[in-house]
This record gives structure tokens, C-alpha cells and sequence, in this order.
């Protein structure tokens, strides 16, 4: 692998680990708000942005090299209400679908087709992480104020599995 792909793909493992920091800060805000569903969402996706990580770890070793970590920025701890926290991981997902296809660009131009390949599941993972949480979103809205819809809504949001651990690398 070149040492541009390289470089972008230690950046991506860095934007994983500060999303999963992102959601364990709604964790505790969600938390802080007493919405006990959200905030287990929350931690779901937390853990799924670590296996995100660790996907890019395990390949980057596969490859037989060598990935490198970098500072972790601090996320914010405030929402000032939990749809403008939903919406804040919408469009973070939004960014982080940006990333992706700028990797995408950069393995193409290099020619790199094993990982050309391999972005792929991630381009997949982006439509469906997109998705979940502009459909939270939307279910806000249509709420409103409504105690009881709000209520029923962080029930809904309490039943979401945990995702299961990334494969180590050569599996
Ligand atoms: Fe939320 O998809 Fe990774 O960052």
C-alpha cells in the first residue's frame, strides 16, 4: 500500500475512534436528559464505530503494514434538545460519508484495488448510517412535544441490538 492510502487511512481510523467519542458523549447527555433508550442507542453506536475502526486496523495489517494512531479531538457534551442531538449525528454521518468517498477517490486514483474493494462494505455501511439516523430524526418531528410520544420513542430506541465484534485481521 502507498504512503498516501496509508496516511488516509490512518486519518479514517482517527475519524472512527471521534465518532464513536461523539456518541458516548450523547451517551451521556441522553443520559443527563433521563431518555434511557437514546442514550442505550447511543451506545450501540458507539460500539459500532469502534468495530468501524478496527475494520480499517485489521486491514491495514492484513495489507502488511502498519497504521498509526493520532490525537482524538473532544467532542461536544450539549445538545441544546434530543432531536438536535439526532440531527447533529445525521449530519456527522454526512461527513463521515464524505470521508469515505474521498478514500474511495484516493484508491481509485492510486489504483489501489484491494482496498478499492474493501471501501466498499463502508459505502454500503454509510447509505444504512445515514438512514437510521435521519429516520430518528423524522420520528422527533413528527412527536413534537407529545409526552407520551416521546416516551413510547425512547422505548422503541432501548431495543436496539448491540453489534456484534469486527473480525481480527486474517479472519
Ligand atoms: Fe457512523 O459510521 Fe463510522 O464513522
Amino acid at each position: 500500500m502507498n504512503h498516501m492510502m496509508l496516511d488516509a487511512l490512518n486519518q479514517q481510523i482517527n475519524e472512527e475512534m471521534y465518532s464513536a467519542y461523539l456518541y458516548l458523549s450523547m451517551v451521556a447527555y441522553f443520559h443527563s436528559m433521563k431518555m434511557p433508550g437514546a442514550a442505550h442507542w447511543m451506545v450501540a453506536q458507539y460500539k459500532e464505530e469502534l468495530i468501524h475502526a478496527e475494520k480499517i486496523i485489521a486491514y491495514i495489517m492484513d495489507r502488511g503494514a502498519i497504521f498509526k494512531l493520532r490525537e482524538i479531538k473532544e467532542p461536544t457534551n450539549h445538545w441544546s434538545s434530543p432531536i438536535d442531538a439526532f440531527k447533529a449525528a445525521y449530519a456527522h454521518e454526512q461527513h463521515i460519508t464524505g470521508c469515505i468517498n474521498n478514500l474511495y477517490d484516493i484508491a481509485m486514483r492510486e489504483k489501489d484495488y484491494p482496498t478499492v474493494q474493501f471501501l466498499q462494505w463502508f459505502i454500503n455501511e454509510q447509505v444504512e448510517e445515514e438512514a437510521n439516523s435521519s429516520q430518528i430524526v423524522d420520528d422527533f418531528e413528527r412527536i413534537g412535544h407529545d409526552a407520551r410520544g416521546l416516551f413510547m420513542l425512547d422505548r422503541e430506541l432501548a431495543s436496539r441490538p448491540m453489534p456484534v465484534p469486527a473480525p481480527t485481521s486474517k479472519e
